[in-house]
């Protein structure tokens, strides 16, 4: 017994065709026109489009879990129903392991985190957060243990590693062609700015993006890609945030090095007047790299049409309003960073994106899927709907329209950022390796996610 799509238009980064697509247990077994239904339970999916499973590359859902108050609202439970309700079968989360721990420690800790408990696909970014000769010995490890990817920080002091030591990692991870996504901010001058308003008695969340602007990002940009010229490592920029990062980054292109260059939705769509709200709203919005101007929206969006963003991933990180967020009420640096979101991107993307005309729905799919899978090793397994790729697959209505709502979302937190805002298009039904799992924006299979093994890049 098999499934058939039957009538829908099978989109890539490359273009759409109008095939039958049958699934036969995890795979994508056959494509073509008039495909035999005999064996096979026929679904129609004419009118829709069947977009390969998105996959969000950033997102944290289990940092601080255990830690009370610090501890992110969501955990895999949740997070991963959010995401593959809304057609996300993939998700990429950073493993962050403590100071004093070891990466092996951190990949059991989030395996036992994640496994039996998400509803969509995952592996890790491993999180580097100190330098030493036994994680440098564990870089191998990880990469044999399917972890092909990892993550650094400029900014955050219980993060961040010196500058010689993230080239020393390049080195390393270079060795077995691996991926390195960094957080660039200047961490320095950011703890002077906090120093400063503090100080002064500017203690409102209007302060917070006024301690990162934009020359804190484009300085570490800069930085770090002057670091992989020097170490010879092509490198992903994480949540890039403003225009002057970009043209780091066209410098580094210039100068004909690799660079992969990720952005988020709220970086598109919202904007730094948010942080003027009344009462404490604009602690919502309290995220790092902060929301920036229209005019970096606009330069992003340039970048998201041209070519030079090559990804669209959430940077999910969410915190409720009340008991969390609030803790910063009397002071902004206080407030914990990050916003939820994992579940709106492929709608906010659609609406904002596609519909308004500034990218195809095919330039879509590269964002959010089928650019990631290749740029992190999940290609050809995710990322495309082709035989012998996994079944997983977005039947896409473009015609419903919707409005986000927190009383409405499956992410566990108390707002969304994006409340109120209109959105058309959504995931009719999404199928994860050859399962329906959600239909009409609901989980009607959960916990169905696996651990996916990744092998290095190619040379
Ligand atoms: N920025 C956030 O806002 N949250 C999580 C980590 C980060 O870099
Ligand atoms: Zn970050
Ligand atoms: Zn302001
Ligand atoms: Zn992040």
């Amino acid at each position: 017994m098999s499934i058939l799509l039957k009538g829908g238009t099978v989109v890539s980064a490359k273009g759409r065709r109008q095939v039958d697509v049958r699934i036969t247990g995890e795979k994508i077994v056959e494509m073509g026109t008039n495909l035999d239904v005999a064996d096979s339970t026929v679904t129609d999916v004419s009118g829709a489009f069947l977009l390969p499973g998105f996959i969000d590359a950033h997102t944290h859902l289990e940092l601080n879990n255990g830690k009370g108050s610090m501890g992110t609202a969501d955990n895999f439970d949740t997070g991963s129903k959010a995401a593959v309700a809304k057609g996300t079968t993939t998700v990429i989360d950073m493993a962050t392991p403590s100071k004093g721990s070891s990466l092996k420690d951190c990949l059991n800790a989030w395996n036992h985190l994640a496994q039996g408990n998400s509803s969509c696909d995952y592996t890790y970014h491993m999180s580097i957060i100190e330098w030493n000769p036994s994680i440098k010995a564990e870089v191998k490890e990880m990469v044999d243990a399917g972890i092909t990817s990892f993550k650094m920080y400029m900014a955050y002091d219980n993060l961040r590693t010196k500058d010689g030591e993230i080239f020393e990692a390049m080195r390393e991870i270079r060795k077995y062609q691996g991926m390195l996504g960094i957080h660039c901010e200047n961490g320095d001058m950011v703890n002077e700015m906090i120093a400063q308003f503090v100080a002064e008695g500017k203690l409102s969340p209007h302060y917070h993006p006024l301690t990162r602007p934009d020359s804190v990002e484009a300085e570490a940009v800069e930085r770090y890609l002057m670091i992989a010229d020097l170490a010879n490592l092509p490198v992903n920029i994480v949540h890039l945030s403003t225009k002057r990062s970009l043209e780091a980054v066209k410098q580094a292109r210039a100068r004909n090095q690799k660079v992969y260059v990720e952005t988020c939705p709220q970086y598109l769509v919202l904007d730094e007047h948010l942080y003027d709200g009344p009462d404490f709203e604009g602690a919502k919005y309290v995220c790092s790299p902060p929301l920036r101007s229209i005019g970096d929206q606009q330069a992003l969006w340039e970048g998201v049409i041209d070519g030079q963003v090559n990804t669209i991933s959430t940077d999910h990180c969410s915190f409720n309003f009340e008991g969390q967020k609030t803790i910063g009420k009397e002071d902004f640096s206080k407030i914990p960073n990050g916003m939820p979101g994992v579940e709106t991107r492929p709608e906010l993307i659609y609406t904002y994106g596609v519909t308004t005309g500034k990218i195809s729905l095919e330039r879509m799919v590269g964002l959010i899927s089928e650019d990631i899978a290749k740029q992190f090793a999940l290609y050809p397994q995710k990322g495309i709907i082709q035989v012998g790729s996994d079944a997983d697959i977005v039947i896409w209505d473009p015609k419903t329209t919707g409005v986000i709502s927190a009383t409405t979302q499956l992410q566990n937190v108390d707002y969304t950022p994006y409340d109120g805002m209109q959105t058309k298009g959504s995931a009719r039904a999404v199928y994860l390796r050859g399962k329906k799992v959600a239909e009409n924006g609901q989980v009607i299979a959960e916990k169905q996610g696996e651990f996916i093994f990744r092998k290095s890049r190619e040379k």
